[in-house]
């Protein structure tokens, strides 16, 4: 059924948002504005273009100073980190015509699968995507994209708060995602944009992206990318402009960017050596273009209880259905055998264990000096050399600003030993 021959329910949906107390879950929307998809399976968009994230590694360097190096990785991050957005930020709009409420995961839902080498030369090799619900309450998702072939790992992990306006959902993100080429020595720091929905009114809700996203590299050089919507600045939506800087400092004023790249995450962007965008810019990325790699997920009958769509089947089901009788009948068991577990474990004094993620405290004297041989957390020097705040405040907070408010700095992390001696759930 469309969203527009659904108006009436929309509208009490859009009434009951004034009531809304910030936890997204209590929120009932009607069916057709409902995602079959947990969020569990989001963490997969970040890694869609294996060509793109592996693409420092194969970066010819010879007769390259240092510096020129440094800086085509950075520009190869960069082009990384916006192929992501579209398939982010877009993907429920091209797919189902509209944004979606995605399913809530529980405590402890998992989401794996793969992404086979999609090169022509073998030399991408495999990439494993592991995904946990490390929180409920709070919602935070962990992930990891593992290549082992490359020893590239792109870890993170996503928290959102949510907030209603007049006219729209505003939503803020927590969390950070950290990239690592071992084999370059080579990592980034990126984070998080802020987001809000819009055509809440007109029933067809999109999300759209605001202030900026850093990609601090561990080289120094900082790329800044400031999101900007339609009738801002460029009119368009999906609009942003990226600087790359030769560092923090050199930031501080927008004539020292050593590259501009301007357009649209979800169509065309183009690059200009220095500070402006200039008409002459070469095609930077188009969104529209870029093909996505597929990630092979097993089917339901070989999945584990935990994993996402084995857990979500009948709920999924129901929605596909539009049958809003059976979608709370079965959301409401699994729920409700969720709740069970907490009793249980508060009865017991024992509480969930995470899989494959661990929370990190980067205020604990033992992570900020960690025993000789063992390596650093990377937020430590990244936050650091970008000025921002390491505490659990909105990604992309920069140090003493007014967002700056917690000095808790919990973070969680990929644990490889635990997904190696992993024994019941396989890719
Ligand atoms: C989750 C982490 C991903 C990026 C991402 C994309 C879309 C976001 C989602 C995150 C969080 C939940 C979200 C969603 C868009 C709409 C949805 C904010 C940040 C809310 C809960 C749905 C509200 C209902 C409206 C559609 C009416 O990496």
């Amino acid at each position: 059924m469309s969203v527009a021959a659904n108006s009436t329910s929309w509208t009490s949906f859009v009434k009951s948002i004034a009531s809304y107390n910030g936890d997204l879950s209590s929120l009932t929307a009607p069916p057709f504005i409902l995602h079959d998809v947990s969020l569990t399976e989001y963490s997969q968009y970040w890694a869609e273009h294996q060509d793109l994230l592996l693409a420092p590694n194969f970066i010819d360097a010879t007769g390259l100073t240092s510096d020129e190096l440094e800086i085509k990785r950075m520009v190869a991050v960069t082009k990384w980190f916006i192929s992501t957005l579209r398939s982010q930020y877009c993907s429920r709009n091209e797919s189902k015509g509209s944004e979606k409420k995605p399913l809530n995961p529980f405590l402890g839902e998992v989401f794996i699968g793969k992404w086979t080498d999609s090169s022509e030369d073998a030399s991408f090799g495999e990439s494993v995507l592991l995904s946990e619900q490390v929180s409920h309450h709070p919602p935070v998702t962990g992930y990891a994209v593992v290549n082992a072939k490359n020893n590239t790992l792109l870890q993170g992990y996503n928290g959102v708060k949510a907030s209603f306006s007049a006219t729209s959902l505003n939503v803020k993100q927590y969390g950070h995602a950290l990239l690592e080429y071992q084999n370059l020595g080579a990592e980034y720091l990126v984070t998080l944009p802020q987001l809000h929905i819009e055509g809440m009114l007109v029933a067809s809700p999109f999300v759209e992206l605001q202030d900026k996203s850093y990609i601090q590299a561990s080289s120094g050089y900082l790329t800044v990318v400031e999101f900007s919507g339609r009738g801002y600045l460029t009119g368009k939506k999906n609009s942003f402009k990226a600087r790359i800087y030769k560092d923090k400092a050199a930031s501080a004023n927008k004539k020292n960017a050593l590259f501009t790249i301007d357009g649209q995450w979800s169509g065309v962007s183009t690059i200009s050596e220095g500070s402006e965008a200039k008409k002459s810019g070469a095609l930077f990325y188009n969104a529209t273009k870029a093909a996505r790699n597929q990630l092979v997920v097993k089917p339901i009958e070989q999945q584990h209880d935990l994993e996402s769509r084995k857990a979500w089947k009948d709920v999924a089901e129901a929605i596909r259905a539009g049958d809003f009788q059976t979608i709370s009948a079965t959301k409401s068991k699994l729920e409700n055998a969720q709740r069970e577990l907490r009793l249980e474990e508060k009865a017991n004094g024992t509480v969930w264990a995470r899989r494959w993620f661990a929370e990190v405290d980067l205020n604990d004297p033992a992570v900020r000096l960690p025993a000789a041989g063992t390596k650093a957390d990377p937020a430590l020097g990244l936050t650091e050399l970008a000025c921002l705040s390491k505490g659990n405040n909105p990604s992309g907070t920069v140090k003493g600003e007014k967002h700056d408010t917690s000095v808790e700095a919990k973070h969680w992390r990929f644990q490889p030993a635990m997904w190696e001696k992993e024994a019941e759930i396989k890719i």
